[in-house]
């Protein structure tokens, strides 16, 4: 140990884990450069890390995963509370001593012949009251160096820990090795268990070397495990990326936004408003990509700090047209995984350029030219990336306090039946619209919502308990909370009759963000609809779009197709069923509110606000 640690409780911690897996020997991190640099050098000898081009990929790393260790194993992802019930329906559950019995069999020797890595880490920053300590002992390297870009890491921590409560994180890839044995690039085991001990708050993973799997600080802890205690303790963890927008006079607004995945969640947390915008003064900033932690503060608003460090971004897809930020972000000091290797020693993956080079390494290490019929990058390949990178990180964003937040946003990727944009009418029907929000798993075929995965507030797979006593929170932290931030649904997805999207792409979302904004301050104007408050046309700030948005094409984006609406009422029934024995009442009476005003003349409803148009009915 290269540092005083005077926590008795992780010391013993420690040793118990040293005596279960056997390691060869054990290591303190420290996090400083020096170590990172050290291990790296480590990584690329025993043939996990290539070294980039120093000249086009400063100090950055690829490695490539074995195939059977690509993603995070949701059907291996386990909430092992005492009682069943409290995991709920949605959740893969065992009994603790059941689980742990399992656990400890899979991990009695697996570190033989590797170093254990004894990993602190802060969900937050250094010593911010909404910050969490961990320590995540692993026995991979690569995870290591990962978690210095993702958390922040080292002796610090330890520091700020003094004798106070860390969560536990066991981490191993499974992979003993025999005296004398040659290790391979990417160790893992065909046998994965990621699980997670809500009451006990501790986790064990074993099996996988990838991601959210093995780099315990971001799924696993800041989310499975934080829910837990935010329900306990009266805030909010959840997987919502968090920007700032600075209007012309300089006000600050804060939103945190939850999105599926593949809805471009990461660009919206990155966004550039258009050239009309920004020269008008419009700033988008982003304090976190992924999670947030939202606390109430002292003066009844909610406060949210991004617990992470750094981005653990997709790669393909990415590029300088669709997302100029996070191409920066990842210009130097990353570690890429499952990239393809350029001739010249740099990295590329689908989408980062029009053509295709003409020749690569793919990520399983086989030459690829264009036409070879395989994808060059692994479809979930990442870049590691420290935030700080990051052209439009918010100054704010390591603010130990948090930023406040004004709104709270919701979308999924729906070609048919949500509108662009709306905002529910008050807390408990928000909490509705983001408890039944989804999206589409493939292309819906015309007037169907067949193929919608439910996907509540974007955390079905990453809630540490009952989805249904999740939902009761959110109702609760409404009552509680003075000054709730207001809830809007978007929908950036919807196409028209002939399967062409309505919205002209994700450049534009400032329009749509910049009324939720003015909509917060009470200066934005809008008409009731059956579902909560819509923008007319002349609501939203067209400038420098030369009507690429057209009257109809807008009111067909934000057009309440009553049919549509009672089929998808009925389609929340099968989530509402599943965990029917911890639904709120309140989702009852909501849903019969909104079935009740979509059954309303249309006449009656325009009679509500003489100037809503045509184009709102169908
Ligand atoms: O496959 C993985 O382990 C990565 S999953 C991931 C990574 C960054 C942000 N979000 C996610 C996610 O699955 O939501
Ligand atoms: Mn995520």
């Amino acid at each position: 140990m290269s540092y005083e640690v005077k926590n008795q409780q992780l010391k013993k911690w420690v040793e118990e884990v040293r005596a279960l897996c056997e390691p060869e020997d054990v290591y303190w991190c420290d996090g400083s450069q020096q170590e990172y640099d050290q291990l790296c050098d480590k990584l690329v000898k025993s043939g996990t890390f290539r070294k980039l081009n120093e000249q086009k990929r400063p100090n950055s790393y690829l490695a490539w995963s074995d195939p059977i260790d690509v993603a995070r194993v949701e059907d291996r992802t386990f909430i092992c509370s005492i009682s069943k019930q409290d995991a709920g329906p949605t959740n893969n559950w065992m009994h603790p001593k059941e689980m742990k019995e399992t656990l400890t069999k899979l991990f009695k020797g697996c570190m033989r012949g590797r170093t254990m890595y004894v990993i602190p880490f802060s969900m937050g920053p250094l010593g911010s009251p909404i910050a969490k300590i961990g320590v995540e002992i692993s026995d991979s390297p690569y995870v290591a160096v990962n978690m210095r870009i993702m958390t922040r890491m080292g002796k610090a921590v330890i520091d700020v820990l003094g004798d106070g409560e860390f969560v536990p994180c066991l981490h191993s890839v499974g992979a003993p090795l025999a005296p004398g044995q040659q290790d391979v690039p990417w160790p893992c085991n065909k046998e994965k268990y990621i699980v997670h001990f809500p009451e006990e708050r501790s986790i064990w993973s074993f099996g996988s070397g990838y991601g959210g799997n093995a780099l315990l600080g971001k799924k696993c802890l800041a989310l499975r495990i934080a829910s837990k205690i935010a329900k306990d303790e009266g805030w909010l963890a959840e997987h919502m990326l968090i920007l700032g927008v600075e209007s012309p006079d300089k006000q600050k607004t804060y939103v945190a936004a939850a999105f599926p995945s593949a809805c471009g969640k990461t660009n919206f947390a990155m966004l550039i408003p258009p050239k009309s915008f920004q020269d008008n003064g419009w700033k988008v900033t982003t304090i976190g990509d992924d999670i947030a932690w939202i606390k109430p503060g002292s003066d009844g608003q909610l406060y949210a700090i991004n617990p992470e460090y750094g981005y653990f971004g997709v790669a393909p897809g990415t590029s300088a047209h669709t997302n100029p930020n996070a191409m920066a972000s990842c210009a130097a000091n990353t570690i890429f995984t499952n990239v393809a290797l350029t001739p010249d020693g740099d990295v590329w993956w689908e989408g980062m350029t029009e053509e295709p080079p003409a020749k690569l390494i793919d990520w399983q290490g086989k030459e690829w030219t264009p036409d070879c019929g395989r994808p060059a990058a692994h479809p979930n390949a990442r870049f590691t990336s420290p935030a700080s990178q990051c052209p439009s990180i918010d100054p704010d964003w390591e603010n130990p306090k948090g930023v406040p937040i004004s709104a709270f946003i919701f979308g999924g990727r729906r070609s048919n039946v949500i509108p662009l944009v709306y905002q529910s009418l008050n807390w408990p029907f928000g909490v509705y619209l983001a408890a039944t929000m989804g999206s589409e798993t493939t292309a819906a075929a015309v007037g169907s919502i067949g193929n919608v995965r439910r996907d509540p507030f974007a955390m079905l797979p990453f809630c540490g308990y009952h989805m249904a006593d999740y939902f009761a929170h959110w109702l609760q932290i409404g009552r509680t909370t003075p000054v709730p931030p207001r809830i809007f649904s978007v929908n950036w997805f919807r196409k028209d009759a002939n399967g062409k999207f309505l919205w002209p792409g994700f450049g534009e979302n400032m329009r749509i963000l910049k009324w939720i904004v003015d909509r917060v301050h009470g200066r934005g104007a809008a008409v009731e609809s059956p579902l909560g408050w819509m923008p007319k046309y002349e609501d939203i700030d067209w400038t420098g779009l030369d009507n690429t948005v057209s009257r109809e094409q807008f009111y067909e984006l934000m057009s309440v197709d009553r049919d549509g609406w009672k089929d998808e009422i009925i389609s929340h029934e099968e989530l509402f069923v599943k965990i029917y024995d911890r639904l709120p009442k309140e989702f009852l009476h909501i849903r019969e509110l909104i079935l009740s005003s979509l059954w309303r003349s249309p006449e009656h409803w325009e009679q509500m606000d003489p100037t809503a148009v045509e184009g709102y009915n169908d």
